[in-house]
């Protein structure tokens, strides 16, 4: 690996500068931070690039971030926190033998601060996915991932909503793996899922991607 570009899709997350910082200091590899912005005001950050999304939702940020990242390395993190830049360098070590590394919280040796109902629902999701797609992952419905510039090169992106990672691994067909992480709670900034209208359409999103990504397994 070169250079590892870094993206990270926000709408309005006031403890990005933090974040940034900690990515700073435990990743060791050369990298760029592209932070990828849908919020009234745009972010002004120290250590990372900036730029305005114009499209809309989670995975148009991330190829919006895409098409201007430099690395042959490339990972996608969420902006809240949720996400531990300590779990970096682990997911790129094992890039070496695979195409694709996702962070997996229901991987033994993995750990998510989620309260129960959100742990009930989201491994209720794995489950689905694992049955529609015939995929062997535990934590298939994850936003955390680095993956090699060349394999995501060569995928046709169509992203509904959030989920862009099992997008892109059903879509390259490439080599993945799991490595356990930590799965932090937000600590601070507004949900933008929860039980409400806004995340059932979600939830509908996501089942019509499954269904839509069946003809690629
Ligand atoms: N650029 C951009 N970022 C987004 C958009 N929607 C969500 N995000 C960011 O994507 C990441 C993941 O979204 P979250 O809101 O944390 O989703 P979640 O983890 O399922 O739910 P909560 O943490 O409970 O809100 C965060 O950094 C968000 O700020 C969007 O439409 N555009
Ligand atoms: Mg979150």
């Amino acid at each position: 690996m070169r250079t590892l570009s870094i993206i990270i899709p926000t709408k309005n997350e006031p403890l990005i500068q933090e974040l940034v910082n900690d990515i700073n200091s435990k990743v060791k590899v050369a990298h760029e931070i592209i932070v990828v912005d849908k919020s009234t005001e745009l972010p002004k950050l120290h250590g990372a690039k900036v730029i305005r999304q114009k499209s809309d939702g989670l995975g148009n940020a991330f190829l919006e971030g895409l098409a201007i990242a430099k690395g042959d390395v490339v990972a996608l993190m969420d902006g809240d926190g949720s996400h531990d830049p300590a779990d970096i360098p682990r997911l790129l070590e094992k890039l070496q033998n695979y195409d694709i590394v996702i962070g997996s919280k229901f991987l033994p040796g993995g750990k998510t601060e989620d309260p129960l109902s959100r742990v009930l629902v989201s491994k209720a999701f794995a489950l689905i996915t694992r049955i529609l797609l015939r995929i062997d992952l535990k934590d298939p419905m994850t936003g955390f991932m680095v993956a090699k510039r060349d394999v995501l090169n060569r995928v046709k992106f169509n992203p509904k909503g959030y989920k862009i990672v099992i997008e892109t691994i059903c879509k390259s067909k490439a080599p993945v793996a799991e490595v356990p992480i930590t799965f932090h709670a937000r600590k601070a900034g507004e949900s933008k899922v929860g039980f409400n209208l806004r995340g059932l359409k979600e939830a509908m999103r996501i089942l019509s991607l499954l269904f839509e990504l069946r003809r690629y397994r």
